[in-house]
């Protein structure tokens, strides 16, 4: 680490990508956390070997990107299932090196897509989730700006996945910079964190999203996407392409 911290960082989480209409995010390290499972997905793809991921936050955006690269995968979900006539759904587990190796993704999902535009204007923007947590920590505390932890929730709701995924940041933050400036709920997230960290599998299957997920014969996703810190790489997404930073 570099260790840049400015003096007073202030570390901010916000719970739906909905809580972002409006605001100014400039100045400010942004990271977008889709647990269950956009950048699970993402940052399995990328540890594959995908070339770039190119998020869109509408099936048409997707359909209007592909034009532009013949030669991408379309990947996505609508209510958890693939969606029709695309290549791959929005599994990590179909992000094999042998699918997606040297490709570029056009990805659109029902909120992690949404909260990586909600991000728009700080910079960087990480993507993380339980899979790189600690990693996404270091790169914002190397940043030394201001942080914004965004989850991106499930249909406005905030979602549990997402919430252990920040704690779990906010936890390795406070490791090597506990005097920074923490808002209540970046406080409330790694408290929950703390609880649950010895069987997050257990509260990823506990939760509504995880039980969802269930319900689609997914329990599969759920046990790759509660693995803490098995991905030392963080996604960053530059110009509406996202990368390994
Ligand atoms: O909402 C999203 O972006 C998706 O990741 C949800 S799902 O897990 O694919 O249902
Ligand atoms: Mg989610």
């Amino acid at each position: 680490m570099k260790f840049k911290m400015k003096v007073n960082m202030k570390v901010k989480t916000i719970l739906t990508w909905q809580e972002m209409t409006g605001r100014d995010n400039s100045g400010q390290t942004l990271i977008v956390i889709d647990v269950l499972r956009a950048t699970s997905t993402i940052t399995a793809a990328l540890a594959a070997g995908a070339e770039k991921v190119i998020p869109q936050n509408s099936i048409e955006g997707a359909l209007a990107a592909a034009q532009k690269y013949p030669n991408a995968l379309l990947c996505g979900e609508r209510k958890g299932v693939r969606i029709e006539g695309f290549h791959l759904g929005n599994s990590p587990l179909e992000f094999k090196p042998e699918t997606v190796g040297g490709k570029v993704l056009i990805c659109t999902t029902t909120n992690g897509t949404n909260a990586i535009f909600a991000a728009k204007g700080g910079r960087p923007i990480y993507l993380g989730c339980l899979n790189n947590a600690w990693a996404c920590a270091e790169a914002a505390f190397d940043v030394g700006q201001d942080l914004t932890i965004l989850c991106a929730g499930t249909r406005g709701n905030q979602s549990v996945d997402d919430m252990l995924a920040a704690g779990s940041m906010v936890y390795r933050l406070q490791q090597f910079y506990p005097n920074a400036d923490y808002d209540p709920i970046s406080i409330q997230v790694k408290q929950h964190y703390e609880k649950e960290r010895h069987d997050l599998h257990r509260a990823l299957i506990a939760s509504s999203h995880g039980q969802f997920l269930a319900k689609l014969s997914m329990s599969e996703d759920i046990a790759y996407c509660a693995k803490e810190n098995i991905i030392d790489r963080v996604p960053l997404c530059e110009n509406g392409e996202v990368c390994f930073s």
